[in-house]
């Protein structure tokens, strides 16, 4: 149909900005710029006069090649992607600064512990390590915790993970290692996922992994939130302080807020529900002013330290128990804005081990020294070349001054002629120079010994501080590691692998050996793998390991979800708010539509989300508070039922109204309602059920839950 001139000519006002628009002749929507609306350009700057139409013979002609906007929009997001990671892909990064809290000269010259309070800008990207780009948030996997300081001195890079030990002893098994945990080259699947026969036939041929599958299949790799888990630096390193001494180093991130999990069944359902429920959790922290916190710890040591301690320090399969050598507590990590883009800083931020600064070194640990050449190789490939210091994300924010030069996309680039030194050009004209009372030096270690390819015998020990990470776990996550070992190897469809891994198990707990063949249905017997060394049993247990033995008394940065229809008790639903928000907590509602519902009281309550689209595992604890007309609709909505049975399956706190009942009834746990079901009718219900919430699961819930 004709459109009329009048028709064509629009003018609309939105939200108090101008927006003028006209419809071309095709009907195509035409925004123009004008007032505040600055003209589009292509990246030459020429100013374009259509964004919907490219330039064509006739209305109904063939494109001319010489439409200088279409080619440039079209080559350019044809060139959009850059290699993903090949490990780590999904990550989620933000700025902050680490404050130090009194100087540290005396042990190093680094630049950030030298004066009390002074704060140092800092990038943090957490990340997955077995998935794409694109998976969800939550899958049993490891997570990377990796942390760029800009000192005064250049960029030191804490490449670390939310566990301290890792999956092998030679940076020559990382391949191995990441061939068999990524999908499978033939299928292309399992997605972020370690329950395949390809990982479990590497890792049980593979016994010095026996500590860090303690951890993978320990609710440490399923955290809450990236703001809930610990970080670590995993390798011993060294600082070293003005005299030159040198004093091993093993870093730690505690956060504020203690640590947290999920239960498996809930990681397997956020996923589905929210696919970017860490990423969402720490963005929404941060815009709201909650800034995650961490504070950096140091375990100090010596060389007579290491020469008497039980395992070598150099060896990434084991750590160093808090209780034997305790954590100092040297400043705080803050994180307080997000990206402004997320391709510019959080994909584009790279990582490497190799950043260190004067005052700190590396350690002969054959894992480290791998990485050491990995991260800078891996950078030009990602970057696409040697220049990506030059993006701003990656750059230091310390003077530099060097002779390097050219190369793809070079953005910083010197003036005047020196280009090479020595020279005779004298003064500023000649550049820059070496320094040797501040360059950085390597820690002068005396290294002698053959060129040969040789495991140490002090690596050998593979089984003992797996059984350390289990015997320190309580009854209750003991029983978490046995699940996700049976969950694991369930999926693994080759009985040999199946059996193999099993193999390992009475080499660390015969409970656990037992536990995990009976989940399995094992016919055959298990017979221990012969062990390099024999598991030491005289370890004693380090309470630090557990996440639930170190539970922190507070439900500060957690979100209650409230279920609400209706005809809500307005009182109470405020006594709730208020209880909620006193305890740092967050309260979202969930009603039958995402226009919200009228309370008791006639006023409106904003839906935060639709019945199904928040559903009880994306929250911390739950409030169900329909009307006694309410609950009838809530009995015949699925979402309503799951909502409720996965709350009480979850070991959550939940409230409720008196109504609520005959919805309890429906999923079959009202005779089981213990004292983590809380009715609630005013303020002080909500304080008790709030107080409550910080225990942050019923624990005890499980074992009645449970047919073994
Ligand atoms: Fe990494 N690792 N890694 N890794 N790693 C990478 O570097 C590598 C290891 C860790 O958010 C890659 O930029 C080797 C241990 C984190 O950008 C790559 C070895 C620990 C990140 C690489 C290891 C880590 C990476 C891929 C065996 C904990 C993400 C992309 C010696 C201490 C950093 C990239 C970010 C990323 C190599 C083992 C942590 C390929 C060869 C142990 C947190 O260079």
């Amino acid at each position: 149909m004709k459109k009329t001139k009048s028709d064509a000519k629009r003018l609309t006002a939105a939200k108090g900005t101008e927006r003028h628009e006209f419809a071309g002749e095709g009907g195509e929507l035409h925004q123009t710029a004008g007032g505040e609306v600055p003209t589009l350009t292509t990246q030459q700057g020429t100013p374009i006069p259509d964004d919907q139409n490219s330039l064509r013979i006739g209305a109904r002609g063939p494109t001319a090649l010489e439409d200088l906007h279409f080619r440039e929009k079209i080559f350019h997001f044809d060139h959009e992607r850059i290699p993903e990671r090949v490990v780590h892909a999904r990550g989620f990064g933000a700025h902050g600064y680490f404050e130090n809290y009194e100087s540290l000269s005396d042990i190093t010259i680094a630049d950030p512990f030298q004066q009390p309070g002074a704060k140092t800008p800092a990038f943090v990207r957490f990340s997955t390590v077995a998935g794409n780009k694109g998976s969800a948030d939550l899958p049993r996997d490891v997570r990377g915790f990796a942390v760029k300081l800009y000192t005064q001195q250049g960029n030191w890079d804490i490449v670390g993970n939310n566990i301290p030990v890792f999956f092998i002893q030679d940076a020559i098994k990382f391949p191995d290692l990441v061939h068999a945990v990524k999908q499978e080259p033939d299928s292309d699947f399992p997605q972020a996922a370690t329950a395949h026969d390809n990982f479990w036939d590497f890792i049980s041929l593979m016994p010095e992994s026996m500590h860090m599958i303690m951890w993978t299949m320990s609710d440490r790799a399923i955290p809450r939130s990236l703001r809930f888990m610990e970080g670590f630096g995993v390798h011993t390193f060294r600082l070293i302080n003005g005299e030159g001494k040198s004093t091993f180093v093993k870093f730690h991130w505690k956060p504020k807020l203690g640590m947290q999990s999920v239960c498996w069944n809930e990681a397997v359902k956020i996923n589905g529900a929210d696919p970017d429920f860490h990423r969402r959790d720490l963005w929404n922290a941060i815009q709201s002013g909650n800034y995650p916190e961490w504070e950096l710890g140091l375990q100090l040591f010596d060389d007579k330290f290491a020469a008497e301690f039980e395992f070598d320090v150099l060896d990434a399969t084991k750590l160093i128990p808090e209780e034997l050598l305790p954590i100092k507590r040297v400043g705080r990590l803050v994180l307080d804005r997000c990206v402004d883009n997320f391709f510019a800083e959080t994909e584009q931020v790279a990582f490497c081990t190799n950043n260190i600064i004067p005052g700190v070194d590396f350690s002969n640990d054959p894992l480290l020294q791998g990485r050491n050449f990995s991260y800078l190789d891996t950078q030009v490939k990602r970057l696409g070349g040697p220049n990506f210091t030059h993006i701003p994300i990656n750059a230091p924010k310390c003077p530099m001054h060097h002779f390097q030069q050219d190369g793809h996309m070079a953005m910083i680039n010197p003036k005047g002629r020196a280009n090479y030194e020595p020279n005779s050009w004298g003064g500023t004209l000649g550049g820059p120079r070496e320094n040797p009372k501040t360059g950085f030096r390597s820690f002068p270690a005396e290294e002698a010994g053959q060129k040969i390819r040789q495991r140490s015998p002090s690596f050998s020990d593979h089984y003992s501080q797996a059984r350390l990470f289990y015997i320190s776990q309580t009854e209750l996550e003991q029983g978490h590691i046995a699940d996700a070992l049976v969950f694991e190897l369930s999926k693994v469809k080759t009985p040999a692998i199946r059996l193999r891994v099993v193999s390992h198990l009475p080499n660390i707990d015969a409970g656990l050996a037992d536990k995990v063949a009976k989940g399995l249905g094992l016919r055959d017997k298990v017979t221990a793998t012969k062990a390099a060394s024999g598991t030491r049993m005289d370890l004693k247990p380090s309470k630090a390991l557990s996440i639930v033995l170190n539970a922190k008394d507070t439900f500060e940065g957690r979100k209650v979800g409230a279920l609400v229809t209706d005809g809500v008790d307005q009182r109470i639903l405020d006594s709730l708010k208020t209880a909620v928000e006193r305890a740092g907590a967050t309260l979202e509602i969930i009603a039958p539509t995402i226009g919200g519902v009228e309370a008791s009281d006639g006023s409106l309550v904003a839906a935060d989300e639709k019945l199904g689209g928040g559903p009880s595992v994306l929250y911390d604890a739950v409030a169900v508070l329909p009307s006694k007309s309410g609950v009838e609709i809530l009995l015949k909505e699925p979402a309503a039922r799951d909502f409720v049975a996965d709350a009480f399956s979850h070991l959550k706190f939940i409230s409720y109204s008196k109504e609520a009942m005959p919805l309890f009834e429906k999923v079959g746990i009202a005779g089981d309602m213990d004292e983590g079901c809380v009715e609630i009718s005013g303020a002080k219900g909500a304080r008790e059920f709030v107080a409550l919430c910080k225990q942050l699961r019923l624990w005890e819930r499980e074992r009645s839950l449970k047919a073994t």
